[in-house]
């Protein structure tokens, strides 16, 4: 683990909303470049998650730190990679949290990164039933679709997408990316999805490359 990721970890363990947010604070203002803090605050996460899968940590110890580090994100690191955007609109992406599933953190940066790289995001949250993904590509006609699960229970959701995209008529109409902490390259490639990608720096890239050869 990394000096940040140790820092930010140690602070999570506080469990105190208020030094959650200024340790982040702090360390932007230390001079941390923000695609490195946002890899320490995944890593942290980790950590985090093996403690509560072993029963060290609780629910409610989760819902604070990651009410913090959402706080964190949204008002310190977010506006300096919107800050930093060049606005050419490059593609339009939609992008959700698939339907049972309330993870937004890692969404919500991806979201956001692609944003900064000149993509105009319609991010439709957490929780979104396939009606709403087809809805949306149907009326917004996007170039890609990218769809969040955290857990191996609602991953499948992002399978029944792709189908209902397919039944829709819209499969082709689209590029398809899925992401979180159960997915990986093989399940993209078993579903059906265009890419895979590990973390939001990954996401960029994919969206990017997906992008060349559309109109
Ligand atoms: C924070 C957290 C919560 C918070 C979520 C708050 C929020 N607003 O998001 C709360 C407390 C609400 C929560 C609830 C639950 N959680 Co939880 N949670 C986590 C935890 C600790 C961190 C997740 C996180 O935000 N990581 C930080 C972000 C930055 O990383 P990330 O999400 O992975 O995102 C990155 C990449 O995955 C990728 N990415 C993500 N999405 C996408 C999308 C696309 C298109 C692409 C290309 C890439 C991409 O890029 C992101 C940025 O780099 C994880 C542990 C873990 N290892 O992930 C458990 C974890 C996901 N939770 C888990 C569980 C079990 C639950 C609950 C079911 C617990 C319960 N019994 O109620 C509930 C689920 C409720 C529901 N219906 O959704 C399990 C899932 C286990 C499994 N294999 O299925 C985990 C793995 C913990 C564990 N080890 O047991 N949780």
């Amino acid at each position: 683990m990394s000096e940040l990721s140790e820092k930010i970890k140690e602070a999570m363990l506080t469990f105190d909303q208020e030094k959650i947010v200024e340790t982040i604070r702090k360390c932007l203002s230390d001079g941390a470049n923000p695609l490195d803090l946002i890899n320490a605050i995944t890593v942290s996460f980790e950590e985090i998650g093996d403690m509560f899968e072993k029963g060290e940590i609780f629910i409610p110890h989760l819902m604070i730190i990651s009410e913090a580090a959402k706080n964190a994100i949204a008002e310190h690191i977010e506006p300096l990679l919107k800050g930093n955007a060049e606005r050419k609109t490059i593609g339009r992406v939609v992008i959700g949290t698939v339907a049972g599933d309330i993870h937004d953190i890692g969404k919500s940066i991806v979201a956001s990164m692609l944003f900064s790289a000149g993509f105009e995001v319609l991010d439709l949250g957490k929780d979104v039933p396939v009606e709403d993904f087809i809805k949306t590509v149907k009326e917004q006609n996007p170039d890609i679709v990218g769809m969040s699960a955290m857990i191996t229970t609602t991953r499948p959701m992002q399978e029944k997408v792709i189908e209902a995209l397919r039944s829709h008529g819209l499969r082709e109409k689209v590029k398809v990316v899925v992401g979180g902490a159960p997915v990986s390259a093989e399940w993209a490639e078993k579903i059906g999805a265009d890419g895979y990608a590990e973390n939001a720096i990954e996401a960029v890239k994919l969206a990017k490359k997906l992008m060349e050869g559309r109109s």
